[in-house]
Formats: C-alpha cells, sequence, structure tokens
C-alpha cells in the first residue's frame, strides 16, 4: 500500500522544510523512479477530495503505471484560494523579481540534475523515444525556465511624453504587473515541455498558477511539482492539480479568482474554454490551438534535405507535434521522385521499445488517438488518396501505429482538411512554376498554425514568407523551434504567443500612470 514517505530537504536555504509524500516507486530504464501521483496544492501533497483516481498507462506495454489523484472542483477551489493567497500575501508578493529570477534558475538546476528521471518519466508515460524525449521535452523545458528566469529583471515598463496640462507638467509612465491567478491547461503531446512553455513566462512575469496537465500523461507535471518545492518556491506558487478536462479543466477556466487561462489543445475545446471564460469573469485567455501546417516543396530545392526534413516535419515526435505538417505540396516535376524516396526511407525507420536508445519512432500515445489514426487512414482511402506505406495497428503490445504514406491527396479530401495529430503523410501535387496557385491551397484552411517551404530560390522563399498566413514561417528547415522565438498560430490556431519575450505579455497587464507636477 503506502510506500515509505520521501523526506525533501529545502535546498540551499536555512530553513529546513520537509515535503511528505506517498511516492510511486519503479525500476525501469536502468533507474529507480521515485514520484508522487497526488495533487499539489499550497506546497503539499494531498489526495482529492474522497480519494479518487484515475489510471495512467504506459503506451507501450498498455500497462497501468499508477494511479493518480484526480481533483474535484472544491479541489482545485483550495487551489486557486492557495495561489491567490501566495499572490496578495506571500513570500512570492514580497521578494525581488531578481529573488523571484534566482529561485527559477535554481528550479532549472534541479530539473537539470534530474532529467533522465524526468526523460524516463516522460518515455513510459506519453510514448516519446528516450532519447527525444531528453533532448526535446526535458532538455528544451530546462531552457525554457533558464530563459525566463534571465526575464524576471528586465520587464519594466515606458516613459510616455504626453501633451502637458499648461501651466503643469505632466509625466506619464506605464509599470508592467502580473495578472494574478493564472490557469493553465496543457495537453499531452508534450507534457512538460508545454506546462514550462507556459509556466515559465507566467511565473517569471510574477503570477502564481494552478496548472491541470492532460489526464492522460499527468507524471512529469507531478515530479516537477517535486523539483518545485524543493528548490524553494513558496506555497501556494505553483498548484497542480490532474484531472479531466470537463471537471477539472473546467473548474479553472470557469473560476471567477483565476484571472488568466493559458490552453494548448485542440481548436475545439479552446472554443470552449474562451466560452467559459468569457463568461464566468471576462478572464485574459491564449489559446494555442490545432494546426495543419502546409509544407510547399518546390523544384529548386536540396532534394535530400527537402527528404529527410519533408518526414521530420511530419513524423517527429510520432507525428504528435502541433506544428506537423499535415499538408506537403509538391511540385510536379519532382513529384514521382519525391514520394518513392519518402516512401523509401520511411520503411528504414526503427520502430520499437522508446527506452531502446536506437529506436526512432515509438507508440501512439493512448489507446483512444490510435484509434483516431485508425479512422483517418479509412477516410483517406475512401476519399481515394493512395495509400503508399503504412496505416495499419502493428500486431504487438502497445499502441504502435505505423508511419503512413499518402499520395495523389486532393484538397477537398478529408485527410486534407483535418488535424491527424499522428504519423500520416499527405502528399499533394502543385503544377510546375505554380507559386500563386500553391500558396492560394497552402492557406485555404481555417488553420494557420505553422508552415514550411523549401527552395533555393531567396526571393521564393520570402514572398511565401509574406503570403503565408501562419505564426510561424520555416524556410528551408522545419521543426526549429527556439525559446527565443515567439510560437503561436493564426486564423482558427488561437492567438496569443508562447515563447521569446512576447510571451511575457500573456501574463503582464499594462498599468498607466499618470503624475502632474
Ligand atoms: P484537447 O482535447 O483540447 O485537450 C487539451 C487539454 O484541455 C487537456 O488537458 C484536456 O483535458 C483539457 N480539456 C478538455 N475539455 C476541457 C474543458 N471542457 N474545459 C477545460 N479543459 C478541457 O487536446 P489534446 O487532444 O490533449 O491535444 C491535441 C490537440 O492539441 C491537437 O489539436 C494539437 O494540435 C493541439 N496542440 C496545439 C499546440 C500548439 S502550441 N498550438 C501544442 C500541442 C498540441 P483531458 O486531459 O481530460 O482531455
Amino acid at each position: 500500500e503506502f510506500c515509505s514517505a520521501v523526506v525533501l530537504k529545502h535546498r540551499g536555504a536555512n530553513e529546513v522544510k520537509q515535503i511528505v509524500y506517498r511516492p510511486i516507486e519503479l525500476e525501469v530504464n536502468k533507474r529507480h523512479l521515485k514520484f508522487p501521483c497526488q495533487l499539489f496544492i499550497d506546497g503539499e501533497f494531498v489526495d482529492a477530495e474522497g480519494g479518487k483516481s484515475i489510471p495512467t498507462v504506459n503506451p507501450a506495454n498498455e500497462e497501468v503505471i499508477c494511479q493518480v489523484q484526480f481533483g474535484s472542483k472544491n479541489d482545485v477551489n483550495k487551489a486557486v484560494a492557495a495561489a491567490k493567497r501566495a499572490f496578495e500575501d506571500g513570500e512570492w508578493s514580497k521578494i525581488s523579481a531578481r529573488e523571484r529570477g534566482n529561485l527559477l534558475y535554481r528550479l532549472a538546476d534541479l530539473m537539470q540534475e534530474h532529467k533522465e528521471e524526468l526523460a524516463t518519466l516522460e518515455s513510459i508515460d506519453s510514448g516519446a523515444v528516450y532519447t527525444l524525449a531528453l533532448k526535446t521535452h526535458v532538455g528544451m523545458s530546462i531552457e525554457t525556465w533558464r530563459y525566463y528566469a534571465g526575464w524576471c529583471d528586465k520587464i519594466q515598463g515606458t516613459t510616455v511624453p504626453i501633451s502637458d496640462a499648461r501651466p503643469n507638467k505632466n509625466l506619464t509612465i506605464t509599470k508592467k504587473e502580473p495578472i494574478g491567478v493564472c490557469g493553465l491547461i496543457t495537453p499531452w503531446n508534450y507534457p512538460l515541455m508545454m506546462l514550462s512553455w507556459k509556466m515559465a513566462a507566467c511565473l517569471a512575469a510574477g503570477n502564481t498558477v494552478v496548472i491541470k496537465p492532460a489526464q492522460v500523461s499527468p507524471l512529469t507535471a507531478l515530479k516537477f511539482a517535486e523539483l518545485a518545492a524543493l528548490a524553494g518556491i513558496p506555497p501556494g506558487v505553483i498548484n497542480v492539480v490532474p484531472g479531466t478536462g470537463s471537471l477539472t479543466g473546467n473548474a479553472i477556466s470557469n473560476h471567477p479568482d483565476v484571472r488568466k487561462l493559458g490552453f494548448t489543445g485542440s481548436t475545439e475545446i479552446g472554443k470552449v474554454i474562451m466560452n467559459s471564460c468569457a463568461t464566468s469573469n471576462l478572464k485574459k485567455v491564449s489559446l494555442e490551438l490545432g494546426g495543419k501546417s502546409p509544407l510547399v516543396i518546390f523544384s529548386d530545392c536540396d532534394f535530400d534535405k527537402a527528404v529527410r526534413l519533408g518526414m521530420q516535419s511530419v513524423f517527429f515526435n510520432k507525428g504528435e507535434n502541433c506544428i506537423a505538417a499535415g499538408r506537403i505540396f509538391v511540385e510536379a516535376s519532382i513529384y514521382d521522385k519525391y514520394v518513392k524516396r519518402v516512401v523509401k526511407e520511411t520503411k528504414k525507420m526503427k520502430i520499437g521499445d522508446p527506452l531502446d536508445r536506437s529506436v526512432s519512432h515509438g507508440p501512439q500515445n493512448h489507446l483512444a488517438h490510435l484509434q483516431k489514426l485508425l479512422e483517418f487512414v479509412q477516410k483517406g482511402v475512401e476519399d481515394g488518396a493512395k495509400l503508399e506505406l503504412g496505416g495499419r495497428r502493428m500486431q504487438r503490445p502497445g499502441y504502435f501505429f505505423e508511419p503512413t504514406v499518402f499520395s495523389n491527396v486532393e484538397d477537398h479530401m478529408y485527410i486534407a482538411i483535418e488535424e491527424s495529430f499522428g504519423p500520416i503523410m499527405c502528399i499533394s501535387k502543385f503544377q510546375n512554376g505554380d507559386f500563386d496557385g500553391v500558396i492560394k491551397r497552402a492557406n485555404a484552411s481555417e488553420y494557420g498554425l505553422a508552415s514550411g517551404v523549401f527552395t533555393k530560390d531567396l526571393s521564393k522563399a520570402m514572398r511565401f514568407a509574406e503570403k503565408i498566413e501562419a505564426g510561424t514561417v520555416f524556410v528551408n528547415t522545419y521543426n526549429k523551434t527556439d525559446v527565443a522565438a515567439p510560437f503561436g498560430g493564426f486564423k482558427q490556431s488561437g492567438f496569443g504567443k508562447d515563447l521569446g519575450q512576447e510571451a511575457l505579455n500573456e501574463y503582464l497587464k499594462t498599468k498607466c500612470v499618470t503624475i502632474e507636477y
């Protein structure tokens, strides 16, 4: 039943603080894992109201890893109350911005020290290949915390030249202030990274937070909470309440004391969230939603690179990537050659146990998602697209799905319009030299998250970047995100940015102070 209590010591501080929790302990990936499975509220790990829990499953073998406590509306109320206290009266509200930065650096250092543990946990909970989890899921998370730790003491307002009320003089200054209690709701594809992208900017700005991670992949968020406590982040500043979207998530987006909601997930749920933010208390909201990003490959490209990165644009993180290129347009003169090469290379991908260092493709995140991918393939076939490769569940334990390639995809087809969020490449042809036509097709989507172009012609690439309706444009590269570069979509891919200096604005309000003298 209950495992031994874990005692954590406040790192580097005089005060010795003890955080006790009931750990889950596992031997996996040749290491000992120890992590919490309870809610993290006001600096303590606690059971949910009524002790309700939901199982979390390892998608590589379909086994239950552990039961995770499931936050009720009352639990969310407690977490929000703790976050409000911490914001208004706690140590967090009194320390300087530079001290805040030091705490975030300390947290990043601890994440670094525990990075193999975090990556192993991410891998077993989400199916991410371990090597990728280490580099991207965890590696980029750490970088994000460091990047925003550095911003803490550089958030500043302006002085504004206004007209004087003669004969007096006037001076206007603006101050950038934190908003208050922020709610964050995140998806399952990059659990720790999505948490970090949002929470690091949110805390750097001085807010406090209640986060609900995706119910199918909550474990790294809980391990993160332990590290946050260990780093000395004061109680109530970070609260982690796992649970379902419809109950726990909804309680956050509806809460009258939450003043800002940061969401990453599907367009469908984004609309539900925006609605509940509006009707509850008109809270500020930012939405990072779905995509069906176009990648246009012109015949004057570096062909080998276009093959390699074209594959990565779809298969990276088994396609569970919001900026995945959901539509690939290839110029007619190289179309047949391109399809043939991609099929040949895709066959070489090593699929298997995500903890195996030589594997490049792991299982899909959870069963319902795998089933959606099978339906997606069926619709593609029914609509008349040519299934060149894959499309089936693999005959082995785990939610493994074959990397899939469709050619002859036409714009009216279901698979050309809807996001798959899986390793399914959809290739279409465009007529030689038809720049305007392919741009028009690329823009004929309600989504506008990312895009890409491969060509050696600089002016063609620049014209593409100008005309394309997407928040991110990759030229002769793909998936090249960076903590300093603002990230977020247009149209029904949402609004507001993660990362870069711009993301701070999502978690700040501007106060204008006018003085007369
Ligand atoms: P969703 O189903 O939208 O879920 C996202 C989060 O919202 C989950 O935590 C979910 O809880 C919660 N949620 C569901 N219903 C809710 C409600 N009524 N009120 C409050 N919260 C609710 O998306 P997903 O399937 O996890 O993720 C896939 C989608 O995310 C894709 O469309 C993908 O493109 C998008 N995505 C976008 C980006 C960016 S940066 N634009 C990045 C990653 C993913 P549960 O855990 O209970 O479902």
